[in-house]
């Protein structure tokens, strides 16, 4: 794999965009414009870094992630695929899957960083390969697109490279800094089932707005609708809109399933929830041979 200082040599904007050496050792683009800040780490193409000018950060990453090439990063925007939570399909009940599939915890390619006005899109790709395909026998081509800027766009584009359809579900787990998860509100999902994972998986409607009062972990279905996350200790709203997602997750692991993971520090659940752009469950992605699907999300703040 190219060093950050080859990547940088090839595809850097001096000022704009580099290639360097992220923590861990692990190489991220560092963006740098008069709209935002932000990062990216070829480690399973995941942001972990978007600061519009003027605003303090919006993405979470906790103190205690472990920066290893064999681990997701725990925060930012990890990237779910092949499959979401435990492993589904043919291969369901193999305990060796890794949770939320394999991309989020491997080595992504930077395929190009270009500068449009006070934008810089960032795209990174993971093809499969012989690893891959022991967990996974498909052919694909996943993009993970991102535009920093003002506002924060990503897409997901997945490419059947291979002969034969292929069912697939796909998260973008993106964890959002807040100032205090006990105030957080999310509005838009009134009236939508979701899936409660807390409540051995009963089907329920939402009631309001979403608040977050213990452990939270929900599959909201068939909606693809903007939704939007009030923060009342940072006074701002962050407004979620997305395409072609037919689900939403909102998580939270509260204080004792922090506690139990190792790579959280044990107050940190109080500064981020979850609020994922998703196509999971009944609502995976089915794709013929050759085609593409992209799932889009973008973000924006507002100051209140
Ligand atoms: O998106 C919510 C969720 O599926 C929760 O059930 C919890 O497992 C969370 O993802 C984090 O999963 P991870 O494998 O990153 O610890």
């Amino acid at each position: 794999m190219a060093s950050a200082a080859e990547l940088n040599t090839k595809h850097g904007i001096a000022g704009v965009a580099e290639v360097v050496d992220g923590n861990g050792g692990l190489a991220k683009v560092a963006v740098t414009t008069s709209a935002a800040s932000g990062e990216m780490y070829l480690q399973g193409g995941t942001v972990t870094s978007w600061k519009p000018a003027g605003a303090d950060e919006v993405i979470f990453v906790s103190s205690k992630t472990k920066w290893d090439p064999a681990c997701a990063i725990r925060g930012g925007v990890p990237v779910c695929f092949p499959w979401f939570g435990a492993k589904t399909g043919a291969q369901a009940g193999d305990k060796s899957a890794p949770a939320h599939g394999f991309v989020r915890a491997r080595a992504w390619q930077l395929e190009s960083i270009a500068r449009r006005g006070e934008l810089v899109v960032v795209n990174m790709f993971i093809e499969n390969d012989e690893g891959t395909r022991k967990l996974w026998p498909a052919s694909f081509r996943l993009t993970q697109r991102a535009t920093f800027g003002a506002e924060m766009g990503m897409e997901l584009v997945m490419t059947n490279s291979g002969d034969v359809p292929l069912r697939y579900e796909a998260a973008l787990h993106t964890y959002f800094r807040v100032g205090d998860v006990n105030q957080v509100r999310v509005r838009g999902l009134d009236g939508v089932h979701y899936i409660d994972k807390v409540d051995s998986n009963r089907v329920k409607p939402q009631s309001g707005e979403v608040v977050i009062t213990g452990e939270t972990d929900r599959v909201y279905l068939n909606t693809a609708g903007t939704v939007e996350l009030e923060d009342p200790a940072m006074r701002r709203r962050i407004h979620i809109a997305k395409e072609n997602s037919l689900a939403t997750v909102v998580w939270n692991p509260w204080a004792a399933k922090a506690k139990a993971m190792s790579d959280l520090g044990d107050d940190e659940w109080q500064r981020f929830v979850c609020v994922e752009t998703c196509n999971v469950g009944d609502y995976a992605v089915t794709l013929s041979p050759s085609a593409q699907h992209s799932m889009k999300v973008i973000y924006s703040l507002a100051l209140v």
